[in-house]
């Protein structure tokens, strides 16, 4: 590793002993002899952050020196994982800290097992602000993540007679060896009060926030190791507390128990993570953690611009752009206009040019009920002249280029204000980022075009050159690398070592797929995984499984529009099948499902219910006879994720066309060998164009035929009535067989006959259980399936995050990548 080559002598055996020794001994205060396990992986975790933190400082000084342009990723999510492995491969010194412990007679790969997940996201987009941390810092990009440092994340589930228990998740409380209090770039921020109006003396008036509460913000930094590069950039995460001298009149008064007691409140702000997945929820405290943590970012970009270079305000964007990860962040429209306007007394439309050309915005979803509105009145009360800057935007908006392009057009401006005004006043925080932005991005293509199409058609038409598509990736580090470092190996051995950072290189491996004894490496390699996913399965969940039957995964939030329940309505009619047949022939599967409903998601947390109760009758009838097991794997998140994906066989990747923006599971299985059964949403349609036909398993309505059989009228009733199969399994599971009582599954039986089936489950049941036949007869030509299996690995390659973020540094950031 030629970039590491200046800190080799850092990165031997001997300095690596010595190094975890001293933490052990003056860090931690322990005997070598000992020791705990945590106390290990603490001081293992030091030595490592000991020689990332050196570099980490080079990369801020260069950064500094040259006056480069940075990108400041704005997310409420980064669903980190754990991170001593990750930090060790990338900085290619895992091999000589692994020979360092055993020669003290520690096992690293136990230790790492030892780091709690650091999970400060839902799904998707946080697990995306995460690869893309990793792809920045890889490919020697000039990043800073901004985030807040929830002491809970996301919560921890189990499951107690089947049905979802959410705990707690204490990630930090032992302290996380990782992060970095940086105490002199504290921030204040202030909230509520109310605005006054002041003249100077031009009689020009300005405004004043005044009266308001404050908060301060601690910064965490968390340093971000590329792989092969000499960028060690930082995700710096916010933690609320209380002014210091906070409330000091009550102090003074004695009330010291009442004061203390307010501080504690201001300390909430960054308490917990929201547990909604693509799901907003419009509560006072969340547009408080969103302000908090925007207000506290925007306030270190403009110290750093401000320090930094002596440069009128005009070039404010060419040192600094900001990602806004969906709207959560869209605040810092209306922040950055109040700092530039309030405080720095810029004219508005220059603010508001500089606004415009700082800020790009990622757009994750075209759910409706996803898209972030605020109500008016809590807006203003937490923020009131944040609420009037967006008002005074809006006006100049509807009176100037609306009312240019559509003269006296009432309609057009109703459906492109910033407030929506049917039942009390809303902020669109969608339109906020549209309007505020220079660049407002899709994540896959089919994504994108419904988004111009659709959800912004307005906007498209009026400023059709601020839209693009980025389709999404994945780091191909922790996803395939860290995760599964035996197929790492092979891919290495067989065309170098060199798609690890260019992924389009991993085409090379294509032609392996007609190389018999390549095949049969592949094959042991995911049967291994499957063996460790089995003794795993056996651990959690108390089932014996055989890992020569298929692994069918679904791994993913749980989410109607994702519909665990049509894969388990398939499960249901096998079952039925089986029992009907006792001959009846297919190749043993293992349905393996992996999610978290969020807590108030009435429906989610029933299914999960049905999938358990399935899965317990399923599993101990011996009419089965091996050949089908129902596994509903705990509390997913990265780490068992980075179990699961190497020993899939088969990805689900089922959601309704038209309602996954992307997904991204999707890209880490089948980079990992497994074939895809997915309809043609998200990125699924960019994995059929790479892999091919032959390679996947398409099936369902396309966004088209979706908006026909609606404009036809749809009625789920005509498909049950039309399929016995679907029927029976319909009312099986809705009968009382499953859980000895015949109305517990009533919501979900409702919801897909008389509530409209919103998602189109009874439309795509045939085409899916017939795609599921297929999926079986292949299977069964394990050299067919095992050639497929490495087409999908070998043509992946579109799907690295690399790609995906030199995209954004070209087309929205205009970033050069910096060499040492
Ligand atoms: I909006 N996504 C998510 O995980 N949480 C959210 O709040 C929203 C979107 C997801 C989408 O559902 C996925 O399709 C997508 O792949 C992912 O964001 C990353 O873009």
């Amino acid at each position: 590793m030629e970039a590491l080559a200046n800190c080799a002598v850092l990165n031997t055996t001997d300095s690596l002993k010595l190094s975890i020794t001293n933490h052990l001994r003056f860090t931690l205060g322990a005997y070598i002899e000992t020791a705990s396990e945590n106390d290990w992986y603490v001081a293992t975790s030091l030595a490592v952050r000991d020689r990332v933190m050196e570099r980490a400082t080079q990369s801020r000084r260069q950064h500094r020196a040259q006056g480069v342009r940075r990108v400041h990723y704005l997310s409420l999510e980064y669903l980190m994982g754990r991170l001593l492995e990750n930090n060790l491969r990338n900085s290619g010194i895992y091999e000589a800290t692994k020979v360092a412990l055993s020669e003290m007679g520690k096992d690293l790969d136990s230790l790492v097992q030892k780091e709690p997940d650091m999970g400060l996201g839902n799904g998707g987009l946080g697990r995306l602000a995460a690869c893309f941390m990793d792809s920045l810092s890889t490919m020697d990009l000039p990043a800073i993540g901004y985030g807040i440092h929830y002491e809970f994340g996301l919560f921890r589930q189990e499951f107690v007679n089947g049905k979802q228990v959410e705990h707690p998740d204490a990630w930090m409380r032992d302290g996380s060896p990782w992060k970095i209090a940086r105490p002199s770039y504290r921030q204040t921020v202030h909230l509520y009060g109310h605005t006054i109006q002041k003249f100077d003396e031009f009689g020009r008036p300005h405004h004043e926030w005044v009266e308001t509460k404050c908060l301060l913000g601690l910064p965490w930094d968390i340093p971000i190791v590329g792989y092969d590069s000499n960028t060690v950039n930082v995700l710096r995460l916010w933690q609320a507390q209380a002014d210091e001298d906070f409330n000091f009149k009550v102090f003074n008064e004695g009330s010291y128990i009442e004061a203390l007691r307010e501080k504690a409140i201001a300390e909430t702000v960054s308490k917990v993570l929201y547990p909604n997945d693509a799901t907003e929820s419009g509560k006072e405290l969340r547009l408080v953690q969103q302000y908090f943590f925007v207000a506290c970012s925007l306030a270190d970009i403009v110290r750093r611009f401000k320090t930094g270079y002596d440069l009128p305000w005009s070039e404010f964007p060419s040192k600094a752009a900001v990602q806004l990860n969906d709207t959560h962040p869209a605040v810092a429209i209306p922040e950055l206009m109040r700092i530039l306007v309030d405080e720095e007394k810029l004219e508005w439309s220059q603010a508001w040019e500089i606004c415009q050309k700082t800020f790009s915005y990622t757009n994750h979803t075209l759910l409706p009920e996803a898209l972030e509105t605020w109500n008016a009145a809590l807006f203003e009360r937490v923020l009131p002249r944040h609420l009037q800057i967006i008002f005074e935007i809006n006006k100049r908006f509807l009176e100037g280029d609306v009312e240019a392009r559509w003269p006296g057009d009432g309609e057009k401006k109703r459906a492109l204000s910033l407030i929506e005004e049917t039942g009390g006043k809303k902020v669109r925080m969608a339109h906020l980022s549209v309007l505020g932005s220079h660049a407002t991005n899709g994540v896959a293509a089919l994504h994108t075009r419904l988004l111009c199409e659709r959800l912004f058609p307005e906007f498209f038409e009026l400023y059709p050159d601020r839209f693009l598509n980025l389709t999404n990736g994945v780091t191909f580090r922790r996803w395939l690398d860290v995760c599964n470092p035996q197929l790492s190996a092979l891919i290495t051995e067989s065309i170098g070592s060199g798609w690890l950072k260019d992924s389009t290189k991993l085409i090379q491996l294509d032609r392996f797929a007609d190389d018999s004894s390549f095949r049969e490496r592949f094959h042991a390699i995911k049967r291994g995984h499957k063996v460790h996913l089995a003794k795993i399965i056996q651990d959690t969940c108390g089932v014996s499984v055989s890992p020569d039957a298929m692994f069918d995964v679904q791994i993913k939030r749980l989410h109607e529009y994702k519909r665990q329940h049509l894969n388990l309505l398939h499960i249901v009619s096998l079952y039925r099948k089986i029992i009907a047949n006792p001959n009846f022939e297919m190749a043993p599967r293992v349905f393996i499902f992996g999610a978290k409903a969020a807590p108030g998601y009435y429906l989610a947390k029933n299914i999960i219910h049905a999938i358990n109760a399935v899965a317990s009758k399923v599993n101990h009838d011996p009419r089965v006879n091996g050949r089908l097991k129902v596994i509903y794997i705990p509390n997913y998140g990265v780490s068992i994720a980075e179990r699961i994906i190497p020993a899939a066989d088969l990805s689900e990747q089922i959601s309704t066309a038209g309602k996954e923006a992307s997904g991204t599971g999707n890209m880490k299985l089948a980079l990992n060998g497994a074939l895809t059964i997915g309809t043609l949403d998200g990125a699924n349609v960019e994995i059929l164009e790479e892999v091919g036909p032959e390679n996947i398993f398409i099936f369902g309505l396309t966004v088209e035929e979706v908006t026909e059989l609606y404009a036809k009228g749809y009625n789920p009733w005509d498909f049950y009535h039309a399929s016995e199969d679907l029927r029976l399994s319909i009312d099986w599971l809705a009968s009382d067989y499953f859980t000895g009582n015949q109305d517990e599954f009533k919501p979900f039986r409702d919801s897909l006959l008389s509530h409209g089936d919103p998602f189109l489950v009874m439309a795509d049941y045939e085409s899916y259980a017939s795609c599921q036949a297929e999926v079986d007869k292949a299977y069964r030509d394990q050299p067919r399936w095992q050639k497929m299996a490495i087409h999908n690995t070998a043509r992946m390659g579109k799907f690295s995050s690399d790609r995906t973020i030199l995209e954004y540094a070209k087309n929205v950031w205009n970033l050069p990548q910096i060499g040492v």
